[in-house]
Formats: C-alpha cells, structure tokens, sequence
C-alpha cells in the first residue's frame, strides 16, 4: 500500500482563499492515478482550510466566533475534496470521501470504513478537516495527522508527502536562497521552520513523518510541481528528502 498526501502548497495558492492550482492538481492525478498498489489518498487545506481557520480562531474553546465559522472551513474543504474526487473519476478510479469531522469526535476515531473501501478496491481519500476535539474545543485534525493514523492502521510500505518545496531543506528555501536541500534524514534533524500555518507547518510535518517512520514506511517530502518525481521514489534519480 502507498498512502499520498497532496499538501495544500501544491494543489492551492496558500495566499489566496479558495484558489484551486488546477492544472498542476491535475498532472499530479494522472501520475498518481497510474500506481497498481492500494493506495489511500490524503489533502491538506491550502488556502480552503488555513485562511479562514485562522480568521475565526481556530483552534480554540467553543464560542460563537468559531461555532460561526465550523461550517463554512468544513464546507471549503469539502469543496476542495470534490475537486480532487471529480479528477480520479477522469481516470475511471473508484474513490470515495471520508470527512474526517463524521469519523472523529473528542478522543474516539471510528476509521473502521477505511478498512471496508480498501477491501473492497476502492480508494478512500480523506482530509484535514475541523472537529470536536473534546465537548468544549474545537480543533484542527490536520491531513498529516491522519496519515499518521492511517499509517499506524494499514502499515503501508511508502508514504508521500506532495508539497510544493523540493523536500526538507536547513532552512525555508522560499526565503534563502542558499537553503541546503537534507536528501536523507535520521530520527533527528535539524532545520528552520519559518512558515508556521494553523497546523504547524513543517515542523508538525516532520513529528508526523518520524512517526510514521517508525512503523516501518519508507516516508518521502517531494515536490509536486515536478509530478514525474512521484513516480521516481526509491531510485537514485529521485529528487526530494527520504526519512529513514
Ligand atoms: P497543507 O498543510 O496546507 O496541506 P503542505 O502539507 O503542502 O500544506 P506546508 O505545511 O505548507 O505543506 O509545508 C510546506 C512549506 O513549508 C513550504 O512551502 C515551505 O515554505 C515551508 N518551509 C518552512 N521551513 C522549511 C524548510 N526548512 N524546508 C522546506 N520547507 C520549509
Ligand atoms: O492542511 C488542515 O489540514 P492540513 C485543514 O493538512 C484545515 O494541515 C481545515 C485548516
């Protein structure tokens, strides 16, 4: 099994709310379409999830600022989601959503319809997604998150990370442009995180990808806007960062 996260730097303009990258989003369907594995896909919000959860305060204690604006992030992401849904249908694959929001609630997560779909050949693809974190808190259950999740259920042999950076670098390559790009990393590393959105940014990431390191994945940060590299993990040709 591969499980794919398609990071909302790539398939959005993080800048500007609700701005889909189609075309890119689109390449990078086409190459993922064609894996032969189970495949589990993933998508994190972009400019759909990070703009307006950041507006109404999220994360934070339930009020009527936030109980304003669950539906309208929930409802953004779903929007997203059908984008992504509408392209795999292109490619005659079948696919089915999972709104993390209906599956998770406080401490207890019901995962058991990813079980089914994989069963039953069909490609679950999910998404970070706001939720009840307890009966007073609202949070931010981020797409890296449930990749963990996923990873720690199903023990897939690779997991992708698709951002729209080459892999992890010393320090954010969108603001130095002598920023080192880290090929391989070890359970410790050391690098700059300087664009913290309301899920963390790359330092989350990379808590997440040790994680899901550790049950035995090979876990790779690549960039998708070079949609063939997808398809060169594991090969000495592949440019991106591996963890292992
Ligand atoms: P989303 O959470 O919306 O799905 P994503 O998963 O695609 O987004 P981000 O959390 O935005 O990814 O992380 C990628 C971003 O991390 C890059 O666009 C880059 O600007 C930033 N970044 C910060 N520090 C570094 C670093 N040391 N190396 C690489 N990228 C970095
Ligand atoms: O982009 C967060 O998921 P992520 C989604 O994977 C929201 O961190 C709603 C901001």
């Amino acid at each position: 099994m591969i499980i794919i996260k398609l990071g909302g730097s790539v398939i959005t303009d993080k800048s500007r709310y609700r701005t889909f990258r189609r075309e890119i989003t689109k390449k990078i369907i086409d190459v993922v379409s064609e894996f032969e594995e189970e495949l589990i896909l993933v998508h994190g919000g972009g400019s759909f999830g990070h703009i307006m959860a950041k507006r109404y305060g999220f994360p934070g204690s339930v009020n009527l600022k936030n109980k304003n604006g669950i539906a309208l992030i929930h409802n953004d992401m779903e929007s997203l989601d059908q984008k992504l849904v509408a392209m795999f249908h292109k490619h005659k694959r079948e696919i089915f959503p999972v709104p993390p929001s209906s599956v998770i609630c406080g401490e207890k997560k019901n995962l058991d319809i990813f079980r089914l779909l994989v069963e039953k050949n069909i490609t679950p693809i999910t998404y970070g997604d706001v939720y009840f974190k307890s009966p007073d808190y609202i949070g931010i259950y981020s797409g890296d998150d449930l990749v963990l999740d996923l990873s720690r259920m199903f023990r897939p042999e690779k997991v992708m990370f698709i951002s729209d950076v080459d892999g992890i670098f010393d320090k954010n390559p969108k603001l130095y442009h002598n920023a080192k790009l880290m090929r391989e990393v070890k359970s410790r590393a050391n690098f700059e995180n300087s664009s913290i959105d309301v899920t963390g940014g790359l330092g989350h990431k990379y808590e997440i990808m040790k994680k899901i390191n550790e049950t035995g994945a090979k876990v790779y940060l690549l960039n998708g806007n070079f949609p063939e590299r997808i398809k060169e993990t594991g090969r000495v040709e592949f440019i991106g960062t591996v963890l292992s």
